[in-house]
């Protein structure tokens, strides 16, 4: 899956920088940048720079409930991929188990993604149907 966010998500504020300026320039000053040799000093690249660098956004994987899987399998799934000890995987796979969904962790769009590949290919192993997704926390 491609990654989903847009460079926007990732700074703030947005400032202009221009790069590049003639003093650089080791030829005979004219740029070909269409301003006519207009030798200012302040022509070239003009990019873009952010002031403030953003976290990048997190996102919740969720385990969903469904009729087969069985319950200790999830209990293993949560506490192998997700950390949790016995208990704490318990509640987990109960709250799923009676509310349809549940939360197994919050990350980074690439670990979340990765943890949802694991599960899926560890249910696929064991041919269970259990499902797991990622969405935006
Ligand atoms: N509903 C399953 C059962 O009764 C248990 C289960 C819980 C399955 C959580 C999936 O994500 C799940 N065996």
């Amino acid at each position: 899956m491609a990654y989903p966010q847009d460079d926007s998500d990732l700074f703030s504020p947005l400032s202009i920088l221009v790069a590049g300026a003639e003093g650089d320039d080791p030829g005979n000053g004219d740029t070909g940048n269409g301003d006519g040799g207009h030798d200012d000093g302040q022509v070239g690249i003009a990019t873009k720079t952010r002031a403030k660098p953003k976290k990048p956004s997190q996102f919740k994987v969720l385990m969903l409930n469904d009729d087969y899987t069985p319950m200790e399998f999830v209990v293993m799934v949560l506490k192998r991929f997700f950390h949790m000890d016995l208990e704490q995987a318990t509640r987990v796979m109960l709250h799923v188990h009676q509310k349809g969904v549940g939360v197994c962790g919050i990350f980074p769009y690439e670990i979340a993604e990765t943890k949802v590949n694991q599960v899926m290919d560890f249910a696929r192993q064991n041919q269970h149907p259990l499902q797991c997704t990622l969405e935006k926390a």
